[in-house]
């Protein structure tokens, strides 16, 4: 761990923070000759700090474009700790007094917090290990706690946690799980963080498919260099933040990036027209067998169902940003889908859904039925995910569930009435599993579905 020093601590260090976060915070730095050195912790294994080991944490990113391909070498990662063989070392490095910024990417499920609520679950498992055990957590928000008692205890500033996930609020979700935490090792503490550290909104965008061979073969041919820390992403990034620092932090707006005083317009044009024509594509994709976005939409049935979907029943429930025009917004997200350089798969989307639901489709139901909007479409996208529940394919074919409540959805999705057992699970669905027009739509979109496929079902909808 050379190259000078470390002021950032990043926690979930994969491809995605690798080639957005990371790349965007090299070139503001580069601006004012400020040094911004980065330090990694990962909170399951020691994949990624072993695949970066061997260039001295140095990775390159991959821009696929339509265009043309380039890759860019990035220095500013200074080394990866792997939390679970030592957290002792990870929450040192999280508390010294140089470091202002911590910032995580971990994935919805990674702030062990309940979806439908926004509170903290104290069912979790790693939840409860944390309260037990403080000193050596395993949770996202655990180590930040601990982070914090030892900053407290040693009199050194409170930093910006800044959450970098696609939920919304995901800043004020990160604050009342580690509030409720602390709260509960010791009130004191948990005043102290409320008073000195700050936990900024941000809105991120870029799509980062998983790194291929291929991708890696690409590099390979570019620079000369084999570089098995490689990163894919595609050329558009957006990245908006709540101006809410506790402390220093890089020229980030001098790179592009917008600081601004409320990131919600930015946070829910982005997970629901992005976010969650995303998961329509994936659930109804890996029905149908297409096994990327950009292979889906490039069938007129998908792409006149997404375009649909955004017209009809996702963009009249939204406020525009300030200087945003949510069909231009929507015209350019079809132009990224289509990119044919990035192989985005549908079962990567696919994962997770009782997590990402919520606010990529569910809150625009809600919204749709109580204005009186349609919600046809969006049902549809529900009822896809019932059917991949089962895991099969519409062609007979096993495709894996991957998600924190896959136990109870698999059961409920094989049961006798899949439709009414899945919204019955309050977790992911609330009150809303219970709205009788939400049931029927689902119900009808359902037995569509299961009598005719996806694709002819997305067919006749044209
Ligand atoms: C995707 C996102 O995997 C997923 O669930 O919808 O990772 C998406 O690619 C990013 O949010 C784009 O910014």
């Amino acid at each position: 761990m050379s190259r000078g020093a470390i002021r950032i601590v990043h926690l979930g260090i994969g491809a995605f923070f690798r080639a957005f976060g990371l790349p965007w915070i090299e070139e503001a730095a580069r601006r004012d000759g400020s040094d911004w050195g980065v330090l990694g912790v990962s909170l399951r294994s020691g994949a990624v700090r072993d695949r970066l080991a061997a260039r001295d944490f140095r990775y390159h990113a991959l821009e696929r474009g339509p265009g043309g391909t380039t890759a860019r070498d990035i220095g500013l990662l200074r080394g990866v700790l792997v939390a679970p063989e030592d957290p002792g070392a990870a929450i040192a490095a999280m508390a010294d007094p140089q470091v202002s910024i911590l910032s995580l990417t971990v994935t919805e499920k990674g702030y062990c917090h309940t979806p439908a609520t926004g509170e903290p679950d104290l069912a979790d498992p790693g939840i409860l290990h944390d309260l037990a055990t403080p000193d050596a957590p395993r949770t996202a928000p655990g180590m930040i706690v601990a982070a914090l008692a030892a900053r407290r205890a040693a009199g050194s500033a409170g930093p910006t946690c800044l959450s970098c996930d696609n939920l919304p609020g995901n800043g004020s979700v990160l604050r009342n799980v580690v509030l409720g935490l602390a709260a509960r090792r010791d009130p004191s503490l948990a005043d102290w963080i409320a008073h000195n550290v700050t936990f900024p909104a941000t809105m991120v965008d870029r799509i980062v498919p998983a790194t291929t061979g291929a991708d890696i073969d690409e590099v390979a041919r570019l620079t000369g260099i084999r570089d098995d820390g490689t990163v894919v992403h595609e050329p558009f990034r957006q990245w908006v933040i709540e101006d809410a620092f506790a402390g220093p932090r890089p020229p980030l707006e001098a790179a592009g990036v917008q600081i601004v005083p409320d990131v919600a317009p930015f946070e829910r044009i982005k997970l629901r027209c992005l976010n969650g024509t995303h998961s329509a594509i994936a659930y109804l994709g890996v029905l149908a067998g297409k096994a990327t976005v950009s292979a889906a939409v490039a069938d007129p049935a998908f792409a006149g169902f997404v375009e649909a979907l955004w017209r009809e029943e996702i963009v009249p429930g939204l406020a525009a940003p300030p200087g945003a025009d949510p069909a231009a917004y929507c015209a350019a997200l079809m132009a990224r889908y289509r990119n044919p350089a990035i192989a985005h798969r549908t079962a990567q989307i696919a994962a997770d859904g009782s997590q990402k639901l919520p606010q990529r489709i569910l809150a625009t139901v809600s919204g749709n039925l109580a204005a009186g909007r349609p919600v046809a479409r969006l049902a549809l996208v529900v009822a896809a995910w019932i059917r991949f529940l089962r895991g099969v394919g519409d062609d007979g074919t096993p495709r894996e569930v991957s998600d924190p409540l896959a136990e109870t959805l698999i059961h409920d999705a094989l049961s006798p009435d899949p439709v009414a057992s899945v919204l019955g699970v309050p977790a992911v669905f609330g009150p809303l599993g219970r709205d009788a027009r939400f049931r029927a739509e689902v119900q009808r979109a359902y037995d569509a579905l299961a009598a005719q496929g996806a694709q002819a079902v997305l067919a006749a909808m044209r």
